[in-house]
């Protein structure tokens, strides 16, 4: 049966459904969702560390990683708690390039922030441009809330795994829960499957 959009009222111009996950509300608000207080490091004093299997951790300051390659995408966030933002532009670096001259026989990855905060994911997940360390959200540097200098941003999967204040990420050969994990939240967060705690 057609419906006609003007009977839906005040309601703002509909999202493509075929965008929005099983379970999700579209928002144009940003919300902010920490599990603490906002951690307030400045880039020069903040620093990406890859470690765990490696030969030697590697090492980026802030300013190094600027001077990498970056890229800008534009994508659909979806949080656990059923807010989904479409059209969210960030620019960073990607994964790859980060990953590009590491050797490691590790199939899984912690990413660990100022905090305390952590979250686990297969390493495939960070890689095949599908991950970045974001240093600006539409234009402008990230705000401290929604976790600058920079934060990890893997729109894959539900936003919980995006880790803000991120600082590194420690490569495992197996696989560690992190903060909402280890609290029952499911170990991999694929929003399209609603995987959203232990057993979905
Ligand atoms: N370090 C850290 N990263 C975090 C969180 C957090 O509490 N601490 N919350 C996660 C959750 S549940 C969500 S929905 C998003 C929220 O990001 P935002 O505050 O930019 O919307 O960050 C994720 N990354
Ligand atoms: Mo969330």
């Amino acid at each position: 049966m057609a419906v006609t959009r003007g009977f839906h009222g005040r309601r703002r111009a509909e999202a493509d459904p075929a965008r929005v996950p099983p379970g999700q509300y579209v928002t144009r608000d940003f919300p902010v969702l920490s599990a603490g207080p906002t951690p307030r490091r400045l880039a020069a004093d903040w620093t990406f560390t890859i470690r765990g299997a490696v030969d030697e951790p590697v090492v980026w300051s802030f300013y190094e990683l600027r001077a990498l390659p970056a890229t800008t995408i534009t994508t659909d966030i979806h949080c656990v708690t059923k807010w989904s933002k479409l059209d969210t532009t960030w620019r960073g670096v990607s994964l790859d390039t980060l990953l590009a001259d590491i050797d490691t026989s590790a199939d899984y990855a912690l990413a660990f922030s100022d905090g305390g905060y952590t979250t686990n994911l297969p390493l495939d997940d960070l890689t095949g441009g599908q991950a970045m360390i974001a240093y600006e959200y539409e234009g402008e540097p990230l705000t401290a809330e929604h976790g600058g200098p920079a934060r990890l941003l893997v729109p894959h999967l539900y936003f919980w795994k995006s880790a803000k204040w991120v600082r590194g990420i420690e490569l495992r050969d197996d696989d560690e829960p992190g903060f909402w994990e280890r609290y029952g939240y499911h170990n991999y967060g694929d929003p399209w499957k609603q995987q959203r705690y232990a057993g979905d």
